[in-house]
């Protein structure tokens, strides 16, 4: 069965588990890192030399960085479906998920660390206003395409919309102040009536 290295709660880990919930994929999953440790341990370290996680064990496979999983998963199990078989479709979706790597992940992180991992008499306000700006902002960008297309790569959900919808869930969990973008949120709307979604992104919350 395929093996999955992460706590849940992580939330590249959470990428791998929700798409194999749509692909009603086996999964055995393996609790790591965070208050798990492991993640820095030389067994652990044979197979990811970042020390991070997700990782997975596919056969005699080794795959680690969360988008390049969903990739393979995605081909290897849902080709034409999750993963787009049109290359303009795939491409769409490729896009959307390099950006939530370098783009918006990036300017969320520092809101999740302070407002979820920062007891609150250590929080520092000013990365709190500055990452709220910069994840309103950026997530514009992304509202902006959901005005024109229903999904990140076009018509369909696909594994474009999984890194995002994760980072969209945190960003509306925050008690902070949101920029109105009404896109994003009927976007959000559709992929929170995913079962699948629910059961490895929402029912797990923020911790
Ligand atoms: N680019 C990597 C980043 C992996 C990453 O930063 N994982 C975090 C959890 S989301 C981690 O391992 N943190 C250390 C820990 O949980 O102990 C990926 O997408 O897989």
């Amino acid at each position: 069965m395929l093996k999955v290295w992460g706590r849940k709660n992580s939330s590249n880990v959470q990428k791998v588990m929700w798409a194999c919930g749509e692909m009603k994929v086996p999964v055995e999953r393996i609790d790591l890192g965070g208050p798990f440790g492991g993640d820095k341990e030389p067994p652990y370290l044979a197979l990811n030399p970042n020390g991070l996680i997700p990782t997975i064990e596919d056969g005699d496979l080794v795959l680690w960085e969360s988008n390049t999983i969903l990739r393979y998963l995605t081909a290897k199990h849902d080709m034409g479906g999750l993963y787009p078989a049109d290359l303009r479709e795939r491409a769409g979706a490729d896009r959307w998920m390099d950006w939530q790597l370098t783009t918006a992940g990036p300017a969320l992180t520092p809101l999740f660390l302070q407002l979820i991992r920062t007891a609150a008499n250590k929080r520092d306000a000013k990365i709190i206003e500055d990452s709220r700006m910069k994840t309103g902002n950026v997530l514009k960008i992304f509202d902006a395409h959901l005005a024109k297309n229903d999904y990140a790569g076009g018509k369909r959900f696909t594994m474009g919309d999984i890194p995002l919808g994760i980072v969209v869930y945190r960003w509306f969990q925050f008690a902070i102040e949101h920029p109105n973008l009404p896109a994003l949120k009927a976007w959000y709307d559709r992929i929170a009536a995913r079962p699948a979604f629910q059961e490895h992104v929402v029912s797990v919350g923020l911790t």
